[in-house]
């Protein structure tokens, strides 16, 4: 039979760092919520979950890049929210946010979760932020936490 290698969703001794976007912070704040509990929930210590605030998305991965440099954690949930009715230079924000954690994550060989909303409205950003679509928050911290303990097993 094949072997299977699963990451376990167990929060462990790991070190997390949530860098979230103010833009929009009404959504954000709601999304970076989501992530601490999560992570709370999947057993990591408060000690071992640091928070970094920068000003909106363009700023996501100079921080996430800093904070992956410096080896102080072993993943990251990048947060932010991008709104494209009142952004008309959205494909630029949106597009360097998200290619520039992805870029983040594989030079340093750290998983960067991603937990920047790219949405057409308002009302969609809000659905996905503890409403009806969940909340996109809580979903990268449980990625952040498969990915780490994942490649734990694969270093092995
Ligand atoms: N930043 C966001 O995170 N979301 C947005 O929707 C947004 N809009 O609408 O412009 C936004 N702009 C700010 C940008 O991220 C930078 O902080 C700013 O340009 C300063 O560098």
């Amino acid at each position: 039979m094949a072997n299977k290698i699963v990451g376990s969703l167990d929060a462990g001794p790991h070190r997390f760092a949530i860098i979230v976007s103010r833009f929009s912070d009404l959504i954000t704040e709601r999304l970076a919520a989501g992530a601490r509990d999560a992570l709370r929930r999947h057993g990591a210590g408060e000690g071992n979950i640091t928070e970094v605030w920068v000003p909106g998305a363009w700023e996501l991965p100079l921080a996430v890049e800093t904070v992956a440099a410096q080896k102080s954690c072993d993943a990251i949930i990048a947060i932010g929210c991008v709104i494209r009715g009142s952004t008309p230079h959205f494909e630029y924000v949106a597009g360097e946010a998200t290619k520039g954690v992805a870029q983040v994550s594989q030079r340093h060989g750290i998983p960067v979760a991603l937990g920047i909303l790219t949405t057409d409205t308002l009302e969609q950003a809000i659905e996905r932020a503890g409403s009806k679509a969940g909340n996109k928050g809580v979903d990268a911290a449980v990625a952040a936490i498969e990915m780490v303990n994942l490649l734990a097993q694969l270093r092995k």
